[in-house]
């Protein structure tokens, strides 16, 4: 096989806003020797809410070394807790209690890039933004997307069954993950379900078991990913709107019309919005003039429309603003004088008798105009989790719902904090993949964590989410977050099954103990 990056070759970051390490606040550290510091890096998660207390973290070079560890842990009942890039939200990839840290970020090597099957066969430990750099060197990309690009690995996406912000697009890493390499609990290596055929039905299709088994089943040492064509050009725009339902009717028709070149649709609300711009240096809110023309804007569309070629980039652009001009009340904005703009806002009002009866789904829309311009709106989406972290303490909940329905969550949060007159102690925030009926709803809290504010919360969301046939992990997973909410939603029956196929894989339960699978049975319901 071509080995093509070298194990632990060093590369420049290219996602600076994802923060590389925990450090921000290590002041306390001084004293500490720099293996301390380490361990109490790879002992914290992203959010810095879970907390494990682990002394030993080993990080294997070799699917064989995974081999070794995981055997001995094996014989020696010894606890394991599978870490990637450690960027996940659900507290499952560190410890719980002392569990021994097994790290795969020495094992980084992309193996194989095929350029006529477009299959690339790597090590779980690649940073998914240096997967898809070596790839777009062959002009192709990873089938998935996400804001944590620069720091986590495709193990770990593979492992939580990341989303990501193109799923529209790609679908789910279960059709584009073609095979695995794991080491099992007790050390063995199946190394026969790294396969690179796109069809294969003979039996039971296993490796489907491990994606997104958050490290409870085995240890994902390789991955064989089908790679996607890269687009040349990419245009993105984003709608203003003052209702969740022509959100919803925008995402419809958008899904409609630009079909063959959407790669994304995700959206936001105004407290999203308001919160990134107010902390992130560099975000800008897209439409500065909204309030002069007392329009009542509540929410954002992030459309994101791309070409393979570049040539076909300028018939992209005609589609996309003949689309957006049809579906909104006002012309496109931009980064144009305050003078400009209003000369075009006269010359819309002045409209035909068409343009009085286009649907108006949106309010205004404003367009990329170069990839910079492109990059600069993706962000207001993409850097919401960001912006969050220096917003004091984070409640967030990963939900699925019906697309309909999703906002009316956020609005029912927001009213339940008002009833209690609680309202002014925290900010509630709707967001997600639009697309995928997927919300994002986050409750920050600037003067910290409080056991009122979450018994505001909690069980409220995950009741009204079953309620609603939703799912309480939409991408995220359980980790230790959600671990009890399994048996919500689900049948007692299926988390049975779920439970035998845990012990028969992990019949020592040495692998990411305490996540994932609640080794108990379903509480009782309450009076
Ligand atoms: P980790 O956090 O290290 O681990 C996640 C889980 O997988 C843990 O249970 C761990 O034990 C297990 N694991 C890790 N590696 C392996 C392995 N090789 N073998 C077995 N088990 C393993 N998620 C989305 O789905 N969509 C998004 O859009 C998205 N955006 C994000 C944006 C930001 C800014 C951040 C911080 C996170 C975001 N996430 C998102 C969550 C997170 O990035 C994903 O869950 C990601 O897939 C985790 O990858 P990781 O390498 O960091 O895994
Ligand atoms: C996203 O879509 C991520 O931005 C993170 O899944 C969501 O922080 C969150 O709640
Ligand atoms: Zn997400």
């Amino acid at each position: 096989q071509t080995v093509v990056t070298k194990r632990n070759e060093k590369k420049k970051k290219k996602t600076p806003y994802v923060p590389e390490s925990d450090n921000d606040d290590n002041n306390s550290n001084d004293n500490k020797s720099e293996d301390e510091v380490l361990l109490i890096e790879l002992n914290t998660d992203w959010q810095k809410k879970y907390f494990g207390k682990s002394k030993c973290a080993l990080f294997p070079r070799t699917s064989e070394e995974v081999s070794e560890i995981l055997r001995y842990c094996h014989e020696n009942h010894i606890a394991v807790c599978p870490q990637g890039g450690n960027t996940g939200l659900v507290g499952g990839a560190v410890p719980v209690f002392d569990e021994v840290i097994l790290s795969l970020k020495r094992m980084n090597s992309v193996l194989s890039i095929d350029d006529i099957t477009g299959v690339c066969v790597c090590e779980a430990g690649v940073v998914l933004e240096e997967l898809d750099d070596a790839l777009m060197r062959r002009g192709m990309c990873v089938p998935l997307d996400l804001g944590a690009k620069g720091k986590c690995q495709i193990g770990g996406n593979v492992s939580t069954n990341a989303g990501g912000l193109r799923l529209v697009k790609y679908g789910s890493l279960r059709g584009t993950v073609l095979g695995l390499e794991v080491v099992l609990a007790d050390g063995t290596v199946l190394s026969s379900l790294l396969r690179e055929n796109r069809k294969d039905n003979t039996g039971y299709d296993l490796k489907q078991l491990f994606i997104g088994a958050e490290g409870t089943l085995g240890i994902v040492t390789k991955v064989a990913i089908l790679a996607s064509r890269a687009p040349e050009a990419r245009i993105v725009t984003i709608f203003a709107c003052d209702t969740f339902r022509k959100v919803v009717h925008l995402m419809v028709e958008v899904k409609k019309r630009l079909a063959e070149n959407l790669s994304a649709v995700e959206f936001f609300d105004h407290e999203s919005l308001k919160l990134t711009v107010d902390t992130l240096p560099g975000a800008k809110d897209p439409f500065p003039y909204a309030d002069d023309l007392k329009t009542n804007i509540q929410f954002y569309v992030a459309v994101e429309t791309t070409v393979n070629e570049k040539a076909m980039e300028s018939r992209l652009r005609a589609n996309v603003l003949n689309f957006a001009r049809s579906v909104c009340v006002l012309a496109e904005d931009g980064r144009k004088s305050r003078g400009k703009f209003v000369s075009i806002l006269q010359k819309k009002f002045r409209g035909d008798e068409a343009e009085r009866n286009k649907p108006n789904l949106a309010q205004r829309f404003v367009i990329s105009e170069n990839e910079k311009h492109a990059n600069e709106l993706w962000n207001l989406r993409e850097r919401i989790s960001v912006a969050l972290k220096y917003a004091g303490a984070v409640y967030k909940y990963d939900v699925s719902l019906p697309t309909i329905k999703m906002y009316e969550l956020v609005e029912r949060m927001r009213e339940r904090f008002a009833e209690r007159r609680m309202d002014d102690k925290v900010k509630v925030l709707g967001y997600g993949h639009l697309g995928d009926g997927n919300l994002h709803l986050n409750i920050s809290r600037k003067e910290g964590p409080c056991k009122d504010t979450l018994a505001m919360i909690e069980p409220f969301v995950y009741e009204y989410v079953t309620e609603h046939k939703g799912s309480v992990s939409a991408e995220h997973g359980l980790g230790a977050m959600k671990v009890q909410e399994l048996w919500r939603g689900k049948d007692a029956e299926e988390v049975r099954l779920m439970q035998r196929v845990k012990n028969m894989f992990d019949p020592r339960g040495i692998l990411n103990p305490h996540k994932m699978i609640p080794s108990s049975s379903p509480p009782l319901p309450s009076k």
